[in-house]
């Protein structure tokens, strides 16, 4: 079975619906064709600050909204970042082996960091790709599913393990990005223009999954569309209905060409209501299962410590591999 490896950060509290159709959905999917290892990224979430008692909740809530959206431990390898000491130790050789102008050029460490005032950026936030790179590689990975926003991330992968194995000797796999062209991008509700995204959106055009239902609806409600009146499939002339269209396509599974059909000679009101009420049956029973999941800690830290030792098997011998191959001698 080819290899997948994902990670999604416990910084938000509720995952929003960009991660999930952009990322979280295929996850899910991918466990039953391929060996797949998905993980709480909570070393990268303290590239900004982070208060850590929130942080330990967000981390056990992140891994409960994996499982409430399909995990299944026997069918995947899901663990929490910083309990595989690995990522941190293969993070450095792999920072020694980047260019400080190939790690500027990352443009989201460029977006991030003009948000936060180019002071207050930490050198964590800058080498953040660079750990992202040690997190794929530990585990030889065939493939990573993620939004299109990480593209520019898996092509530095690609070229450290590249330049890695020329010095070194054949050492890693080089992965290919897993994007789907349909949702690789979810776009903000308000501003379509933009992605959504925690950071950047305002509350009103981003639809966290743990939000109150009714809120969910009322925010696809008052999305923002165009002028015009005709549901059509068209994201540069109506970025607005096609993020729509795109949203309800992949959650009822109909396709966009049949949604179409069926909102020929209707409003906008008609899409949004409907869209209104699958984004509503989706979250309610998500909502349900992760709160039951929070409820029983000590299941979730089990399973998560299991995790943790089924993964640090495969990285502790990819480590061992690199730190022989980088010359480091070995502790007696
Ligand atoms: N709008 C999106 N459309 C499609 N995919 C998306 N992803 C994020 N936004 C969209 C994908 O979600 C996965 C997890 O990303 P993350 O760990 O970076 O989560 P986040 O920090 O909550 O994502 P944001 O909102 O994008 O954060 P900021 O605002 O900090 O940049 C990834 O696979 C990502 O591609």
């Amino acid at each position: 079975r080819p290899r997948v490896l994902s990670g999604i950060q416990p910084t938000s509290g509720s995952f929003h619906l960009g991660n999930y159709l952009g990322a979280v959905r295929q996850w899910v999917a991918l466990q039953e064709t391929h060996d797949a290892f998905y993980m709480v990224v909570d070393l990268h979430a303290i590239t900004i600050p982070q208060d850590p008692a929130e942080l330990r909740a967000n981390t056990r809530l992140a891994a409960a909204q994996l499982l409430a959206a399909g995990l299944a431990p026997e069918r995947c390898t899901l663990f929490v970042q910083s309990h595989v000491p690995e990522h941190a130790q293969l993070g450095w050789v792999m920072n020694c082996l980047t260019g400080f102008g190939e790690a500027s050029r990352m443009t989201q460490f460029k977006d991030k960091s003009a948000r936060q005032g180019a002071d207050r950026a930490t050198v964590g936030l800058f080498t953040y790709p660079v750990l992202q790179v040690a997190d794929i590689l530990l585990y030889q990975a065939d493939q990573v599913p993620v939004g299109e926003d990480q593209r520019q991330h898996i092509e530095l992968t690609r070229d450290l393990a590249e330049r890695f194995n020329t010095r070194f000797g054949p050492t890693f796999t080089l992965p290919a990005p897993y994007i789907l062209k349909e949702t690789g991008k979810i776009y903000d509700l308000q501003d379509p223009q933009i992605k959504m995204s925690k950071s950047a959106s305002t509350p009103k055009g981003l639809v966290n999954l743990l939000d109150e239902p009714k809120v969910t609806a009322k925010k696809v409600r008052s999305a923002v569309t165009d002028t015009d009146t005709v549901i059509r499939f068209d994201p540069v002339e109506k970025p607005g209905v096609s993020n729509l269209l795109t949203i309800q396509s992949t959650l009822t599974g109909t396709s966009v060409a049949e949604l179409e059909q069926r909102y020929e000679g209707k409003g906008y009101g008609a899409l949004k209501s409907d869209l209104a009420e699958a984004m509503v049956d989706f979250v309610t029973p998500f909502r349900s299962r992760t709160q039951e999941l929070l409820d029983d800690p000590e299941t979730l830290d089990s399973l998560l410590a299991k995790g943790a030792e089924k993964a640090r098997a495969v990285a502790a011998e990819t480590l061992a591999e690199t730190y022989d191959r980088v010359g480091f001698l070995p502790a007696k």
